[in-house]
């Protein structure tokens, strides 16, 4: 069923840092190949650099993985699998070979083992006409029933980001800024929306989930933006935004293929710059996950 990994074993076992990964955005469904290899191996090289050990989440040969060896990371980018919480009790008995874990599945899994911090690039959230097509990703049910703190750049602007942030107020999820008084939107700092939290550091992260913890309560969403360096232009990302979503309208795409679908039609769009934004944002949530994980290890 879950199988983890030794290095993970031993780290929780002795009450060391651990960061969970998910593994749907270094797959064929995330980023483009070998951004996606470039950019596991800068998340796990700075997860590591802070202190703690990484717990990369997966599907392999029908099992579910926390903490995948370094000869089967392979399998993991070349996957196409979309496994998110929901698929994760049929994995077995499809013995599913590969599968790519998303934010809600690599949160229930780290749950599930006992790892209190998750890092990602951004999560997904309220679709744009929901009303239309409902379609809520379950990363944000995910969040607010596992007692994970999640760090994020926020989401991707082809969501609806303020119905995602009044669904996530909905579901009793803090949302924190780090360092930041505004929601970020992935590949730029701010969306303009005010979050209701702000921390400046590590500690005071640890602090907030550490509570939610003695509350009984379920996880926290940190949102860190992009570094300014990387960030790219507004007005050009939401350009390519609406054509995107208008192609997708189009097509009559629907359902887990839409989040793939928006994803490639922005890396297109924007060249090279979009990728490089995606792996500077993923590599700075992993660093902050890290820092966070230490002082909680520490408490
Ligand atoms: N947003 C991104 N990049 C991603 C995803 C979201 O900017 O790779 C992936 C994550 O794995 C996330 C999933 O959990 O898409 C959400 O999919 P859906 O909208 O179908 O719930
Ligand atoms: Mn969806």
């Amino acid at each position: 069923m879950i199988v983890v990994g030794d290095e993970v074993k031993d780290a929780l076992s002795a009450g060391n840092a651990v960061v969970a990964l998910e593994s749907t955005i270094f797959s064929t469904l995330g980023l483009p190949s070998p951004a996606n290899e470039e950019a596991l191996q800068r998340c796990l090289t700075v997860i590591r650099s802070a202190g703690a050990v990484p717990a990369l989440t997966a599907v392999l040969d029908g099992d579910i993985c926390a903490g995948v060896s370094e000869e089967a990371h392979e399998r993991v980018l070349a996957s196409a699998v979309k496994v998110a919480a929901r698929d994760l009790s049929t994995v077995g008995f499809r013995n599913l070979p590969e599968g790519a874990t998303t934010v809600s599945a690599s949160v229930v899994i780290a749950d599930a083992v006992g790892i209190e911090v998750f890092a990602t690039g951004g999560i997904g959230g309220v679709h744009r006409e929901v009303e239309i097509t409902g379609d809520v990703s379950s990363d944000l049910d995910a969040i607010a029933r596992h007692q994970v703190l999640v760090v994020s750049a926020g989401a991707k602007a082809f969501l609806d980001l303020p119905r995602t942030l009044e669904y996530l107020e909905t579901q009793s999820v803090p949302v924190v800024g780090w360092q930041t008084n505004h929601f970020p939107a992935f590949y730029t700092r701010d969306s303009g929306l005010p979050v209701p939290h702000r921390v400046e550091d590590a500690e005071s992260a640890a602090q907030i989930h550490l509570a939610r913890r003695e509350l009984g309560q379920g996880g926290t969403l940190l949102v860190a933006p992009i570094p300014a360096a990387d960030e790219l232009d507004p007005t050009e990302i939401n350009r390519v935004i609406e054509e995107s979503l208008n192609d997708l309208r189009d097509r009559k795409i629907s359902g887990p293929q839409v989040t793939p679908h928006v994803l490639s039609g922005l890396e297109k769009a924007t060249a090279g710059e979009s990728v490089s934004a995606n792996l500077s944002l993923a590599e700075h949530n992993a660093r902050i996950a890290a820092e966070i994980a230490v002082e909680i290890s520490a408490k």
